[in-house]
């Protein structure tokens, strides 16, 4: 790459570029030279964060002829690209994943330590990006892992959010909320691009002008903002294969004005910096208010078509005939956030390439696809027509004409079904006149998929029903997976050995290797070394808690874990109601105590910080667990701890000590889950409704390895349709009722009665999430879990079944299933 256009003399300026030497000293050398070039700091001047920095450049080093040469044979090869657009990644730790895919683990241990470092120590210090909120945004960071392990030309493309998820604290029990500030102290894993910035433009007005002839539309703009990338390196696991995520970060065209600041006014001098770098401040801002709505549209078109052009500028080459675009790349809508694409490609192509739109919109379709993570209607995005055509106001009259194109098909195919015609319109009417996003991605993309079977298959059912009728073709599934490298071979690597010395070490890239673990489950000697392993994190996690200041985990207690956001669907409200029933049981004397498992109860979650209901089922688990470990007489058997601000690095620790998985939405709302399928690869059982992907976890490790319980999906809807009274069930259980009156009876709350109100009558009358309704069948699978959990080893036998038949679960499973239903693109060779 050096050489290209350009006439070097230099013999060094023509040889290839060449990693440095994959040895202890080459590794020291790298690494003090980047300390005292880079940093500008001698080693014994350097402080633990300067140290960490030039360990970070050092690995980077050791990537950076890869990722060259990828670009290169990218450009020479011109495949197809995977270009994944998603406002969200929740990427985790870079340092670990990046020395584990590059072979460089061993060797960077060594050489810090003869430079007197132990790394352990610099692993602390890295802030993990939080670009994302939760199971979607991680989702797109295993895919993009999978994607470079095998090799699929890929470019993530996103949003540099300056301030991440927020840092979350307890205050008395309660959620709040502190900015993110993970750029404070440098961000070694990206680099700036502003020489390839787009100006992406918004508002203004659009006119139709004559071109030689032809009537054409364009848009005049009113104002605009500079779209900066950074590129971060996605290696892939020891295939020599770097990719690139690609994040933009707004900047403003103009940034300062001179002459208002010569005049004295610093503020309004700066207003226009202000307010275009807002688009890249903050990852998804409140959205209750019109503001923080117009926000967020911002970013979403921000991104959307930065990323568009650039990889019509920058990836194909400058001769390319545009009608080929679908041979070359598959834009991956992920969710509706990157949806308003669609008419952005449309009118690239229309407008600027000026195509027929006939032949745009064929085009268009070809080069999206749709994944849906969701089935809550309130979860499903839709702009008013207002804003939206406030803010793109061009981008509308381009959503209108595909919409009158499409409904006179549904005309052609149904009749004049006058109320069909409005329910698949993508314009909605009611409350107000508003785009709906998830329609106008389905009508436009290629294929539509949902993230499990049961999922897509109420997308197919319910949610999109009418389409799925129009287009039976364009509907599939592609099941979720998480990724083995950083969620069981990075983040419990005592396992890992243990299974790379009973299998061998291919399983990392080929998961369904963990099957030959089955035979081993009736091992004796196997299921000891299995049980230690889990010993042995549960140890490792109880130091990482201490060390944030929460009590210690007690030796010999079940870990029963619930890791996942705070929603009311997810029902954090009946694990809460489980662990008052079982505090309640032991102290009336309604339960035999011996019965009655040893257990630590571990929530992390966060709350979205307008989801007023969910702060208060936080502030519940927090008051429950303050008065449950204080009580002396439910000492050594239950125990809350509820770490603030779970996340991606918090989660590396707990899940690889988790006994118990819980994963207990109300059937048809979770669409998949993640979270689950992690657990169950590092050994937890998930005590579990048929929901998401829990359907399949339970087929595969099979009923006897899974506790079930509550209400299916059609139970559910059943019970619905009679009218659900959740009071009826308080009556009829006398466990809940003992339980909700103790909440009521202010036991949690000092004394006072109004705390928890809002949430008892909130469950008494209202519970749209049935948590009542499953109550009674929930506690009696917990009462499986206990009696289960006595017999340590059938236990262990079915943790290791648990593992050997979750190889299924891996997202380079899921990316050839993307592959092969959807995307129909193929490795680099
Ligand atoms: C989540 C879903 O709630 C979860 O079930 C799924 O596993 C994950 O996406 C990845 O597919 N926002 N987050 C999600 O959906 C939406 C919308």
């Amino acid at each position: 790459e050096n050489t290209a256009e350009l006439r070097p003399t230099h013999p060094l300026a023509i040889a290839p570029v060449v990693a440095p030497a994959a040895s202890v000293d080459g590794f020291a050398k790298q690494f003090l030279q980047n300390l005292n070039f880079d940093q500008g700091v001698t080693l014994s001047n350097s402080d633990v964060n300067d140290q960490y920095l030039a360990l970070a450049y050092t690995v980077r080093d050791y990537l950076m002829a890869r990722w060259f040469d990828d670009r290169a044979q990218q450009k020479a090869q011109q495949n197809k690209t995977v270009c994944y657009l998603s406002a969200e990644y929740l990427l985790g730790r870079q340092l670990d994943n990046n020395l584990l895919a590059a072979r460089l683990t061993d060797i960077a241990t060594e050489a810090l330590a003869q430079c007197g470092i132990d790394i352990d120590d610099l692993r602390q210090v890295e802030i993990e990006p939080g670009l994302g909120n939760g199971g979607l945004g991680r989702l797109a960071a295993c895919f993009i892992d999978s994607l470079a392990t095998m090799s699929i030309p890929t470019i993530g493309y996103g949003i540099r959010y300056e301030y991440g998820i927020f840092r979350q604290a307890f205050n008395e029990g309660q959620q709040v909320e502190q900015p993110d500030a993970w750029l404070r102290m440098g961000s070694p894993w990206d680099f700036a691009h502003p020489e390839a910035a787009q100006t992406i433009s918004f508002a203004g007005t659009t006119e139709t002008y004559d071109d030689e002839g032809v009537e054409r539309t364009r848009w005049v703009p009113e104002w605009n903002v500079l779209a900066v990338p950074y590129n971060m390196m996605v290696p892939g696991y020891h295939n020599g294969r770097v990719n690139t995520l690609r994040l933009w970060r707004a900047v403003a065209t103009n940034a300062f004005d001179l002459h208002t600041f010569n005049s004295g006014d610093y503020v309004e001098s700066v207003r226009a910096q202000t307010f275009a770098e807002n688009i890249s401040k903050v990852l998804y801002p409140e959205d209750s208010t019109p503001q923080g709505k117009e926000l967020r549209l911002q970013q979403q078109y921000f991104f959307v078509a930065a990323s568009i052009a650039d990889f019509i500028e920058n990836v194909l080459p400058d001769d390319f005939d545009i009608e080929k675009l679908p041979e070359r790349v598959i834009f991956q809508l992920n969710d509706t956030h990157p949806v308003i694409g669609v008419p952005e490609l449309m009118r690239v192509l229309v407008d600027e390439k000026k195509l027929e739109w006939d032949a745009a919109w064929a085009i268009t379709q070809k080069c999206f696809a749709y994944t849906c993570h969701t089935l809550l209607p309130e979860a499903l995005e839709v702009w008013s027509v207002d804003l939206l055509g406030h803010l793109l106001p061009r981008h509308l009259e381009i959503i209108y004409r595909i919409n009158d194109e499409f409904l006179l098909e549904v005309r052609e195919r149904f009749g004049d079904d006058e109320m069909l015609i409005r329910n698949m319109s993508i314009i909605g009417e009611h409350p107000s006149r508003s785009v709906r996003m998830a329609y106008l991605a389905t009508v436009a993309g290629s294929k539509v998929n949902g993230v499990a079977e049961l999922h897509s298959q109420l997308l197919r059912d319910n949610v999109l029903k009418d389409f799925a009728t129009m287009w039976p073709d364009k509907f599939t599934n592609v099941t979720n997976g998480v990724t083995p490298r950083r969620f069981l071979r990075l983040a419990n690597p005592d396992l890992s050995s243990l299974i790379t010395e009973a299998l061998g070490a291919g399983w990392t890239v080929d998961l369904e290797r963990l099957r030959g673990l089955e035979a081993l489950a009736d091992d004796a000697d196997f299921r000891e070394r299995f049980a230690a392993v889990k010993a042995s994190n549960k140890r490792r996690l109880s130091s990482v808690l201490e060390a944030r200041g929460e009590a210690p985990l007690d030796d010999g207690h079940m870990l029963d874990v619930m890791i996942k956001r705070l929603h009311e669907y997810k029902r954090q409200t009946l694990k809460v109601l489980h662990i008052v029933s079982t505090y309640e049981g032991i102290v009336s004397g309604r339960l035999d105590v011996d019965e009655v498992q040893a257990r630590t109860f571990l929530f992390g979650a966060k709350a979205a910080p307008g989801y007023g209901m969910a702060k208060r089922i936080i502030h519940l688990i927090n008051a429950v667990g303050e008065v449950v470990s204080a009580d002396e007489r439910v000492k050594g058997k239950l125990k809350v701890v509820y770490p603030a601000n779970y996340n991606v690095t918090l989660a590396e620790r707990i899940i690889p000590a988790a006994d118990l998985s819980e994963q207990i939405s109300l059937a048809g709302k979770e669409a998949s889950g993640t979270g689950n399928m992690k657990l169950a690869l590092n050994g937890a059982l998930t005590i579990g409704t048929d929901d998401g992907a829990n359907v399949e976890i339970r087929k595969l490790v099979g009923d006897d390895n899974f506790f079930l319980f509550g209400m299916s999906e059609p139970e559910v809807e059943e019970l619905w349709a009679e009218g659900y009274r959740p009071a009826d069930f308080y009556q009829k259980d006398e466990r809940l009722r003992s339980a909700i009156d103790l909440i009521a009876s202010g036991a949690f709350s000092g004394g006072d009665r109004t705390v928890f109100e809002p949430l008892v009558s909130n469950l008494l009358y209202e519970d749209r999430f049935m948590a009542l309704a499953d109550f009674s069948t929930y506690l009696d699978a917990q009462d499986r879990v206990d009696a289960a959990y006595a017999d340590q080893d059938g236990w262990v036998r079915s943790a290791i079944l648990n593992v050997a038949r979750s190889g299924y679960f891996s997202s380079d499973r899921a990316m050839r299933d993307y592959l092969d239903r959807i995307w129909h693109a193929t490795p680099v060779s």
